[in-house]
């Protein structure tokens, strides 16, 4: 090939440049897979978003977590969503637009984005195993008031697999705060989604634009190729 560099083995062919990681230290970080984003009736649709954009990132989530449990890689699921009594609801996110329903409200997958809730567990298709760690979190990043830097620390994580949605709300918002922590963020880019798909496309380019400013971006593919290579 002109002009391009032969990916070492095992890297994942990334962009904007290959990325070889410590497997040991990488984690699979999966943000926000809830009904109350995915399926009809929940908080993103309540926002007058068409919730069936968001399927496209199942699948290949899927296959990136298959993976993951077979290589006992860590696995983190997070959260978005408030205590029943909304003490860790800020006025400001309460008040937001003109919802059909606010947080809190009733709906038909219980409250809107209320911890316990049917609408705010994560799709069965991509439900935790109790082994697997799960984060709730109040705002869109998983740093800001939830215990995930600790869990990290504990684990000795250098390296996060990011996929989920959306991909310009709580997938960019946490991949900058694990940035300016000190983390090398793989956005997988098949295993994000949004309600607008051209803010998904420039969700991504905004993360591996300037040389990779807040991290690297790859296909659930190349993601699953250097696993495999790297653990055969
Ligand atoms: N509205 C929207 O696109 N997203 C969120 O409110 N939260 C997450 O991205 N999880």
């Amino acid at each position: 090939m002109l002009n391009s560099v032969e990916p070492a083995k095992g890297a994942i062919s990334a962009e904007p440049e290959p990325i070889t990681l410590d497997w040991p230290a990488t984690a699979l970080l999966i943000i926000d897979m809830q009904r109350d984003f995915m399926e009809p009736g929940g908080f993103g649709e309540t926002l007058g978003n068409d919730v069936s954009q968001l399927a496209r990132a199942v699948k290949p989530i899927g296959a990136v977590l298959a993976a993951a449990r077979d290589t006992g890689m860590l696995v983190i699921h997070t959260r978005e969503g408030h205590l029943p009594d909304l003490s860790d609801a800020p006025p400001a996110k309460l008040e937001r637009g003109a919802p059909s329903l606010r947080i809190g409200d009733p709906g038909p997958m219980g409250r809107i984005l209320i911890r316990g809730e049917a609408g705010h567990d994560i799709i069965p298709e991509l439900y935790p195993l109790d082994s697997e760690i799960v984060i709730d979190k109040p705002g869109k990043g998983a740093f800001y008031a939830t215990e995930l830097g600790d869990v990290l620390e504990k684990y000795g994580i250098e390296n996060l697999l990011v996929c989920g949605v959306t991909t310009e709300v709580c997938v960019n918002t946490t991949v900058r705060e694990a940035n300016d922590r000190g983390y090398r963020c793989v956005v997988i880019s098949d295993g994000c989604a949004s309600y607008f798909p051209e803010f998904h496309e420039m969700g991504l380019k905004m993360i591996k634009a300037q040389g990779g400013i807040f991290g690297w971006v790859a296909d659930s593919a190349a993601v699953l190729e250097a696993m495999k290579v790297s653990t055969t």
